[in-house]
């Protein structure tokens, strides 16, 4: 067991955290309240290759390891976590679903592009009514002649109006719960595919959030992703992946937070004493430390296992779970700490606070992490 990072390793966290404090840090509160994507930012990040840091440089990608990956998601998030989540779907969601079950010719025209930045993609399991039980979906899938014909609606779509790829989940058969469903890669401009309503949010307001619409929207067959595998199946082996990009977006929220209330907890002055000094601040600062160290090891853990070709469903999970609770922690105390002035839009850490909580929902509830974690505790 080596807990020392790499020269790579060190070096890439460097060259993150200075884009992050050059490119997003000036204008995140802005875009945070304007509501306003980080188009040129995201331009960016993929042509420095964050959009596709462990594809196989064979189709375009950075070749990194795991751990890279989570470096690299923590350090944007510790500054925006609007950018980290476009980079967590791009990286983990699509570009891992498309170079683990896409064919050749499927890598070639879509994974290429988007690992190099050049495209970006959105994962569309869920729907208006379809969430936690993911196998419930209503959006259908019809093979007519050498076309899938396409019909329903997606919902909570991240780069929904941004991206030109979608992997899109639609079940062959209502009836049938998980077995009928199947993934599709679906081109933005394809007739019968509209884009919907953006969604006005609580928190990581800069990233893009839609609903999408599939109307007869016909589609080639040979778009379908991982012929041999059900879609279900796709969509869960992908999301335990995601779910370590999540992990890492939360503990930069968290590192975030810790560092500005720190910083503020130096600065500010009370009873005629820099408030650091009093035991209240300290042990609330202590605590913070301890859980973004313990949630870095569980996040590093599952990445490690996903790198050695191990299962790592179970550590992702935990891993998710305790890393967003550890960021609506630190991102609480770090208002704590921050007192009146943490309360308002002067400081960052109201829009750590308010990015935080989306870490506990999407990509799998904690609900569900703990779901995942109690069933292997019962079957083990
Ligand atoms: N990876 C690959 N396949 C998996 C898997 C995993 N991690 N977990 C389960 N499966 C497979 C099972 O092996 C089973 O297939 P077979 O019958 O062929 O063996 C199939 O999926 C169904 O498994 P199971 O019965 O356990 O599924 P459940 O409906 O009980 O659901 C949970 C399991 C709840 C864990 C799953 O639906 C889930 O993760 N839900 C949350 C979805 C989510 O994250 N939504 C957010 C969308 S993105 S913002």
């Amino acid at each position: 067991m080596d807990f020392s990072y790499t020269e790579e390793q060190k070096m890439l966290r460097k060259m993150v955290r200075e884009f992050a404090e050059n490119e997003l840090a000036p204008d995140a509160r802005e875009r945070d309240r304007e509501e306003r994507f980080p188009d040129a930012q995201v331009k960016k990040m993929g042509e420095l290759g964050f959009l596709g840091i462990y594809v196989d440089p064979k189709w375009g990608g950075g070749g990194m390891d795991m751990i890279s990956y989570c470096i690299m998601m923590e350090e944007l998030s510790r500054v925006d976590a609007s950018a980290g989540v476009v980079a967590s779907v791009n990286n983990s969601l699509i570009c891992a679903g498309l170079e683990k079950f896409g064919t050749e010719a499927q890598k070639e025209k879509y994974l290429r592009p988007l690992a190099k930045g050049e495209k970006l993609g959105a994962f569309c399991l869920s729907e208006p009514s379809t969430g936690s039980d993911a196998s419930a979906l209503k959006t259908t899938a019809v093979l007519k002649g050498d076309k899938y014909i396409i019909n329903g609606a997606k919902n909570f779509i991240t780069n929904g109006t941004k991206s030109q790829v979608y992997l899109v989940f639609a079940t062959l058969d209502v009836n049938s719960s998980y077995k009928g469903v199947r993934c599709f890669i679906i081109e933005r401009d394809t007739p019968g595919f509209t884009i919907g309503k953006k969604e006005k949010k609580l928190g990581i307001r800069s990233s893009d959030t839609c609903s999408l619409n599939f109307d007869q929207c016909a589609i080639p067959a040979e778009n379908l992703l991982g012929e041999r595998d059900d879609g279900f199946s796709i969509a869960l082996t992908v999301l335990d992946g995601g779910r370590i990009g999540i992990a890492s977006q939360a503990l930069g929220i968290a590192s975030g937070a810790f560092d500005a209330a720190v910083k503020y907890a130096k600065e500010r002055e009370q009873f005629g004493k820099p408030i650091s000094s009093f035991q209240a601040i300290q042990f609330m600062l202590a605590e913070m430390e301890i859980k973004i160290e313990a949630a870095r090891l569980l996040i590093y853990k599952s990445a490690s296992l996903r790198d050695a070709g191990q299962n790592y469903s179970i550590a992702s999970a935990r891993a998710k779970l305790f890393a967003s609770e550890t960021a609506m922690f630190c991102a609480d105390k770090a208002v704590q700490i921050h007192g009146g002035y943490g309360y308002i839009k002067d400081y960052p850490v109201e829009r750590f606070l308010r990015d935080a909580k989306i870490t506990e929902i999407y990509e799998g509830t904690s609900e569900i992490q703990k779901l995942v974690v109690a069933r292997d505790v019962l079957v083990s």
